[in-house]
């Protein structure tokens, strides 16, 4: 038995009923093979079984009552995952989906995302099974500070630094940034994605669907053409959705269709985007509202929108939303490039049929880093005490997905084959975490 087949097996044994992070750890541990194999380094320092053992993983009981005076129990998770290169750093996620599965994958893909960023961060993640859709204010800030009691005995800015995902945006890191200041008597940067009037990064809203749609831009470049002029499909209305279509529009591309989790619009027109806007992050509703606003639209509550003809799918919505059959009918559709905003949106055969088919394909730890990237930026800011400029911190986010694509297509070209950008952000991002945890000793 090979090293990268004697781990699997290990760490399959080790994680019985965890797909999600099964599904993460093989893609890697298959992927990186060319560079473990290349040096007997990795096996003597037993970097795979330590880089697939989180650091620790804290799950805890948060207490809450809801509107009616019933007591509640939700389960909190944070994972802190790795720190060899910088402090922890991941969101948080909230959706009754929430297990220890899920917070891991995400956790493990976050070590070599932040890796490719090229700024000191670690990985992490958190999250909670509790699911915001439905809940007032009142309970959303009382759940929120909930988990903040519990969670800020393990965090800090130079130790561990949570921020939003799946259900958390401005307005829950800022409950739990005033919890975390009440409890420590701390105003330090402990949480990114934070308003713009405490400590908040001018441009962290945007900065994940405008770095997708950057490194999208940079992948078809490189293979001779651009975003403009193409039709766009995206999954999603949620904070990655909404600013991937708004880059994808401003670079000249046609966002045709959104969705969340009941349904999903197709305007052949191209999205009314200030109408989503005002859906989702204004009133809170159901992209269902689009269509009964907007008469190009159709709603279908079945289907998917992969079935609509594209050039460029971006998903954007929750892991292992595109399936086999859905790249397939991409394929037939004539796509040309897929990038993944959300995390892991692609089933493993998925990607291997879009692959197969030539199809460009940028996976969530490169094409998503961006959110991440800023984040760091507004770790910088809250240390230095400053503000940047939305120009700046924009700048800057350019950048480095300018530089995350590079350094993908390098190792993809060193390591696989040029476009197998699959390959080449796994070994990049695991380079330079791997020689970190070599030279830090066991
Ligand atoms: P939001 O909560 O803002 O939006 C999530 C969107 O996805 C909503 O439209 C939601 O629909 C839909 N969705 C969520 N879960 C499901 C599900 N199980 N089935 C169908 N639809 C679903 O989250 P974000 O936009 O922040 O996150 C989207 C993805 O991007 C996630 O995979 C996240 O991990 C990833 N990501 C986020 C980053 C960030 O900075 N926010 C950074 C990098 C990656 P509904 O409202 O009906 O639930
Ligand atoms: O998946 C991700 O990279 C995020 N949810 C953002 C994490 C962060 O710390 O900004």
């Amino acid at each position: 038995m090979s090293y990268i087949e004697q781990v699997r097996a290990e760490v399959a044994a080790r994680n019985a009923g965890q797909p999600e992070f099964m599904q993460a750890v093989d893609e890697v541990l298959t992927t990186i093979k060319p560079v473990v194999e290349s040096s007997s380094v990795y096996k003597n320092n037993a970097i795979l079984e330590r880089i697939t053992e989180p650091d620790r993983q804290i799950m805890f009981r948060v207490p809450w009552t809801d509107d009616n005076g019933n007591m509640r129990v939700n389960r909190g998770y944070r994972v802190q995952f790795n720190n060899a290169i910088g402090p922890y750093k991941g969101g948080l996620r909230l959706h009754p989906s929430v297990n220890l599965s899920i917070i891991k994958f995400l956790g493990f893909e976050q070590i070599f995302k932040n890796s490719l960023t090229g700024l000191p961060i670690g990985g992490g993640k958190g999250g909670s099974d509790f699911d915001p859709k439905g809940k007032s204010e009142r309970e959303i800030r009382e759940f929120c500070q909930s988990f903040m009691t519990e969670l800020s005995r393990h965090i800090g800015a130079d130790t561990d630094v949570p921020a939003g995902d799946i259900g958390v945006g401005g307005r829950e890191i800022g409950y739990m940034f005033g919890q975390y200041k009440r409890i420590k008597n701390l105003y330090e940067g402990v949480l990114t994605g934070k308003g713009l009037t405490y400590g908040g990064s001018l441009a962290r809203t945007e900065a994940t669907g405008y770095g997708l749609v950057y490194i999208v831009e940079n992948m078809l470049n490189a293979a001779g053409n651009g975003i403009k002029g193409k039709t766009v499909a995206i999954s999603g209305s949620g904070n990655v959705a909404i600013y991937a279509a708004q880059k994808a529009n401003e670079l000249g591309g046609k966002v045709v269709t959104m969705s969340d989790s009941n349904g999903w619009i197709y305007d052949k027109n191209g999205i009314a985007l200030d109408v989503v806007k005002d859906i989702k992050e204004v009133k809170r509703g159901r992209i269902k509202e689009y269509a009964d606003r907007v008469k190009s639209a159709e709603y279908h509550d079945s289907g998917k929108v992969w079935q609509v003809k594209c050039d460029i799918a971006l998903p954007c919505a929750t892991q292992n939303e595109l399936d086999e059959n859905d790249a397939k009918l991409l394929v037939k559709n004539k796509v040309t490039a897929v990038g993944e905003g959300a995390n892991m949106p692609s089933t493993t055969a998925a990607i291997n049929a879009l692959q197969a088919a030539n199809v460009l394909f940028m996976p969530a730890k490169a094409a998503n880093a961006g959110g991440v990237a800023v984040s760091a930026l507004e770790m910088s800011q809250n240390s230095q005490r400053l503000a940047w400029t939305f120009e700046e911190v924009d700048q800057k986010l350019y950048g480095i997905m300018k530089g995350i694509f590079e350094k993908t297509a390098e190792a993809a070209k060193e390591y696989a084959t040029a476009t197998d950008y699959v390959s080449g952000a796994n070994i990049a991002g695991f380079l330079k975490v791997a020689q970190a945890m070599i030279a830090q000793g066991v």
